[in-house]
């Protein structure tokens, strides 16, 4: 495939709702969104990197001196194998995998299209919807946190993800587990806590939940297996799976049990699909994360969370849950638990292209 043409730009977008997690809080996105043109067609991706380096060192103002500076000059103008091979130009630089991810997952919907068949399908999707859930910031009251999973219950969502913290923990989740007793739930720390705190997590074993995502430090692989030592619910992984190799580290360490595989986060679909692969060959489950994304990201989380080692419901909610309005159409919905996967060809849902002129604010164009 050879990538003629690319086109990088902000988009503001305002979350209906203020979302604070245990490092920070988010209000008002920059969205990032790439354009790869080739072949007379056009694919489109998205950057997940945030406003502030709270989840990971990057963001989006990072990932736009990467993406302009270093990896899009290098790739618009050449040919490569596939979207695996995109990004082999760039293999010199260091980390920043947000801002590789989004060329990658583009490149990976030009070829769908150049293939005439829908991304879920060139990723070897196998289902037609997947279950999902919906995350939950941390809230003033515990009425608060009450009232909005009712409200996301109603909707139809298959499991409610809290955010915790120090002080906003074990009380709280028990009292929710009081007035839900059925609930399918569990907890995200984002590093929240340290090994010291060992005792206190475990006392969440005792509110029957899904599992523990990421309580300890982003980068500390060694303490996340002594906690899950030490506790019943399985410990997820999120901030500290970046690549493969966290991964094999994880597992043999036996830092988690489960795996939180945001493609954004890890460099893209393909390293995505090995650590689907690996997860599934050692019969332990994977979800498809979010970032808050517009549309497009959400498409491509879709897309990837058909393939069928994702059996656990995903952050991959409707986007009134995020939008007053989103960026694509059809806007996702969600029914019974499950959200279908697209069908037309490449992400199958249609960038409002007017909007998105109307409302960038800055623009890169290459090639
Ligand atoms: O830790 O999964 C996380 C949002 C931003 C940064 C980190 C996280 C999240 C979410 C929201 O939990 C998931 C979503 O609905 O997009
Ligand atoms: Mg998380």
């Amino acid at each position: 495939m050879r990538i003629e043409r690319a086109e990088l730009r902000e988009v503001p977008l305002r979350l209906r709702e203020y979302f604070e997690i245990s490092s920070g809080g988010m209000q008002d996105r920059h969205i990032l969104l790439l354009t790869l043109h080739g072949e007379g067609l056009e694919g489109w991706g998205e950057c997940v990197a945030s406003e502030e380096p709270t989840y990971s060192y990057e963001t989006t103002e990072t990932a736009w001196h990467i993406l302009t500076e270093f990896i899009l000059p290098n790739v618009v103008g050449r040919s490569a194998d596939g979207p695996e091979d995109v990004l082999t130009p760039v293999r010199w630089i260091r980390g920043h995998r947000m801002a590789k991810a989004a060329v990658e997952m583009t490149a990976w919907d030009l070829a769908a299209r150049m293939d005439g068949v829908s991304l879920a399908q060139k990723l070897g999707g196998t289902r037609p919807a997947v279950p999902v859930g919906v995350s939950i910031g941390l809230q003033k009251t515990d009425e608060a946190l009450h009232e909005k999973i009712a409200g996301y219950l109603a909707d139809g969502y298959a499991r409610i993800k809290v955010k915790i913290k120090p002080g906003r923990d074990v009380e709280m989740l028990a009292g929710v587990r009081r007035r839900f007793p059925e609930l399918r739930m569990m907890a995200d720390a984002n590093s929240a806590y340290t090994l010291a705190d060992a005792d206190r997590l475990a006392e969440l074993d005792a509110l029957d939940l899904m599992m523990i995502e990421q309580p300890l430090g982003h980068d500390d692989f060694l303490d996340h297996a002594r906690l899950q030592q030490r506790m019943r619910t399985p410990v997820c992984l999120d901030e500290s799976i970046e690549h493969e190799g966290d991964l094999a580290l994880a597992l043999e360490l036996g830092s988690c049990r489960i795996v939180n595989i945001k493609p954004g986060r890890v460099g893209g679909h393909g390293p995505s699909r090995s650590i689907h692969d690996a997860m599934r060959a050692g019969g332990l489950p994977v979800w498809c994360g979010g970032m808050l994304e517009s549309g497009v990201g959400r498409a491509h989380n879709v897309a990837l969370a058909s393939l069928p080692g994702f059996t656990l419901p995903g952050d991959i909610s409707a986007s009134r849950r995020y939008w007053e309005r989103d960026l694509v159409e059809p806007e996702f919905e969600v029914s019974d638990g499950q959200m279908v996967v697209p069908r037309g060809v490449g992400i199958g849902v249609e960038p409002d292209r007017e909007r998105i002129d109307a409302l960038t604010v800055r623009r890169a164009v290459f090639g």
